[in-house]
């Protein structure tokens, strides 16, 4: 993105298209100390996944009447066209007519389940959009553009593992992630076992802010996530396994514990999710090292070494409900696809 690209003006169309990669958070991102900015109450890390993506094609074109948003191959309006058009309006501050957009997007994974399918769409978008547009930001400011979209989509922007800041500044000029490591420095695998395709009942937005507003615990979780991010940065550096998984379970039953507390409570998982948990915790005492997560939804991404991949397969294909098993290996940075300027 250091291209330096004539912004869009007059009767023209221009697009883009970038591909995202998802991300899952090995220390969680749950509340906001500003809604209206999206700005997050706490620090995160994640993981990007090289075989979880969106590709986002985006064409700004004088002539469309709306902005018309594709997703999976479907025509979406409503609250999810809305947040998109809200996304687009950000890029043309001084342009209260923008010009409207045409933005097809595809997941190749399930939407919206707790999947980090905000994260690798506005990553995409944020990629694709900015580059249709002419705009040249580097990657410090597609990651603070991605995160007015979605907190965790600041992450999706690089590969490898990643740590979102948590500002202090009203405006979130301080609110960006960053790499700790490239998808190279460790070669570790992510198995996600979907236990249910169905949209979340409550979105991360809404139990977020349902959280910070009514769990006694949420000071507490505040308090301790510096602690939790700098012993986890210190872990990833050394490479040191167990220690990343300790810290990573750690921070996900925190954050559903907290989840739980609010009111009313929130509760992401299913029987197979809590399934999936104790034949992992089995495996343990058994010698196997691998370690859950789960995000805003009843999904288990499974955390080990790739010798481990085949064992820990085949007992986690002993559970009645797991639809889809999907291994994950370190994945890369946003990028933009050859396509990227096809001049209409
Ligand atoms: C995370 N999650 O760190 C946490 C853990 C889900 C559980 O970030 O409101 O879609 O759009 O900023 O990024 C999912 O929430 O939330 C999320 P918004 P987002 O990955």
């Amino acid at each position: 993105m250091t291209q330096q690209k004539k912004e869009l003006d007059g009767n023209e169309s221009r697009s883009a298209t970038a591909v995202a990669h998802a991300n899952i958070a090995l220390i969680k991102y749950w509340g906001k100390r500003s809604v209206d900015q999206n700005l997050p109450a706490v620090g995160s890390i994640s993981l990007t996944l090289d075989s979880l993506k969106t590709e986002t094609a985006v064409r700004f074109d004088e002539r469309l009447p709306n902005d018309v948003f594709t997703l999976n191959g479907q025509v979406i309006e409503g609250t999810s066209l809305k947040r998109v058009s809200n996304f687009l309006d950000i890029m043309f501050p001084s342009q209260p007519s923008r010009p409207r957009a045409e933005v097809v997007s595809t997941n190749n994974f399930p939407t919206g389940a707790g999947l980090a399918s905000s994260a690798s769409g506005f990553a995409a978008l944020a990629l694709s959009a900015s580059s249709a547009a002419g705009k040249s930001f580097d990657r410090k400011m597609l990651s603070q553009l991605a995160r007015q979209g979605s907190g965790s989509a600041a992450r999706s922007i690089y590969g490898g593992f990643v740590e979102m800041q948590r500002g202090e500044t009203n405006t979130g000029s301080d609110d960006y992630a960053a790499p700790i490591v490239g998808e190279n420095h460790w070669d570790l695998r992510l198995i996600v076992a979907v236990t249910s395709q169905q949209q979340k009942n409550v979105g991360s937005t809404e139990g977020m802010n349902r959280t910070a507003e009514t769990s006694p615990f949420y000071p507490a979780w505040i308090e301790a996530q510096s602690t939790d991010l700098k012993e986890m940065r210190e872990a990833i550096k050394q490479k040191n396994f167990i220690r990343v998984g300790e810290l990573t379970e750690h921070s996900c039953f925190k954050m559903h514990g907290l989840a739980m507390s609010a009111r009313p409570p929130l509760l992401y998982w299913n029987a197979v999710t809590v399934k999936i948990i104790n034949i992992i915790r089995e495996l343990r005492t058994n010698g196997i090292p691998a370690y859950v997560t789960m995000d805003a939804g009843p999904q288990v991404k499974v955390l080990c070494q790739p010798d481990y991949v085949k064992e820990i397969k085949q007992e986690l294909s002993t559970i009645d409900g797991i639809k889809q098993l999907r291994v994950c290996k370190p994945g890369p940075a946003a990028a933009l696809t050859p396509r990227q300027k096809e001049e209409i």
